[in-house]
């Protein structure tokens, strides 16, 4: 089972995921983790993605999808991952259905999490990670307006959108999303 969860910074995806891959026994693909991990291993791909993160903008659509490129060669992901964070905007929705159906494994579901922006706000200066600074919260939202929702029309035009409400505990909102994917 393919699957993207796409939602706002601080919506919970990145803590949703943990639990839902478990539940599916299928890994965990997040772009996040993957440039913060390149950024802390000082690979070519860290140091060109760090400045991009660090000001709340999308990292570039070639660096993202050379990653997700590459780690969909990996066995492990034959019959299905959880995206989370991929994609964020439509070039990339594009690149993700072409990859996808060109291995004749196309998408099955399309998770959106709802949260307000003063709890996603108070969730994200809560957390205190780098790119967690009031002015960069306010840009990476803005580009959440920008450039993520119109992802969300892209694939309920395609059928495959399921929304969620994001807010109340971590657990109130696993229930949710399990009543989706069962
Ligand atoms: P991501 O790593 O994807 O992170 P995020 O959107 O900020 O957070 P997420 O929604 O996963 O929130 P979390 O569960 O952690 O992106 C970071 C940056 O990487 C982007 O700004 C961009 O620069 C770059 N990037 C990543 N993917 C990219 C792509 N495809 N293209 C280009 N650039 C890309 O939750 C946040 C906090 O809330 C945590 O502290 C958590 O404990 C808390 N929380 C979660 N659920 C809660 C709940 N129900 N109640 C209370 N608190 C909760």
């Amino acid at each position: 089972m393919f699957i993207v969860f796409i939602g706002p910074p601080g919506a919970g995806k990145g803590t949703q995921a943990q639990q839902l891959v478990d539940l599916l026994g299928i890994p965990h693909v997040s772009t996040g983790d993957l440039l913060r991990q390149a950024i802390s291993d000082g690979t070519d791909l860290g140091k060109s993605a760090s400045a991009y993160m660090q000001a709340g903008k999308l990292v570039p659509d070639e660096l993202v999808l050379g990653i997700i490129g590459e780690r969909l060669e990996d066995p492990a992901l034959a019959k299905g991952c959880l995206f989370d964070g991929f994609p964020r905007n439509v070039d990339q929705a594009k690149a993700l259905d072409g990859l996808l159906t060109a291995r004749g494994t196309p998408l099955d579901m399309v998770l959106e999490i709802q949260v307000d922006s003063d709890e996603l706000v108070r969730r994200l200066l809560a957390r205190k990670r780098p790119d967690d600074t009031p002015e960069t919260i306010s840009h990476r939202l803005e580009v959440y307006t920008n450039e993520t929702a119109p992802v969300l029309q892209h694939y309920a035009d395609q059928g495959l959108l399921k929304t969620v409400d994001g807010q109340g505990t971590p657990e109130d909102v696993f229930q949710r999303i399990r009543q989706c994917v069962e």
